[in-house]
């Protein structure tokens, strides 16, 4: 049964930097997701770090950071009938070179690092990102009775 949930998106310093977030956006408000929380920033190394916390002891830890910090990011919290997965396949597979036109990341991104778009992989993880992120002040939910 389809259930109301929210997930985190960041658009990534690469789709920010080459203007593609304007057309991220339509393609999220086209989806029928709700954008109920969306902001532009620079993250500083602790912030990046912090989030990607989960992958530190991944070769490619290092290199992700850089990249996070490179440019401006815009982030979001979407919500929507099963938003969590709708948001993966709008996506599309991590690594841009396998992922199919017409996702983000085979529209707008470049390799496995590169790759244009962030989104939570799971109910859990979608809370703690949307909560690293966005103060509750910062979101606009349309569904206020969400855990
Ligand atoms: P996803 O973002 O699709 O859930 P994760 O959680 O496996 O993918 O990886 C988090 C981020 O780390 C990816 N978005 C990607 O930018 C980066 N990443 C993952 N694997 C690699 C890799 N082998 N080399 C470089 N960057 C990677």
């Amino acid at each position: 049964m389809a259930e109301t949930q929210r997930t985190f998106a960041i658009i990534k310093p690469d789709a920010v930097a080459n203007k593609s977030a304007g057309q991220i956006i339509a393609r999220i408000e086209e989806s029928g997701l709700d954008i109920i929380a969306l902001k532009r920033l620079q993250l500083d190394d602790d912030m990046a770090q912090g989030f990607y916390a989960v992958h530190k002891e991944r070769p490619f830890f290092g290199d992700l950071v850089k990249f996070m910090t490179s440019g401006p990011v815009v982030a979001m919290a979407l919500e929507g009938e099963n938003a969590i997965a709708r948001w993966r396949d709008l996506m599309g597979p991590t690594n841009s070179t396998e992922a199919p036109a017409g996702t983000l990341r085979g529209d707008f991104g470049t390799d496995i690092e590169r790759n244009a778009v962030h989104g939570s992989d799971a109910p859990e993880t979608a809370k703690l990102e949307i909560s690293y992120w966005f103060n509750a002040s910062e979101i606009q939910a349309l569904v206020e009775a969400l855990p």
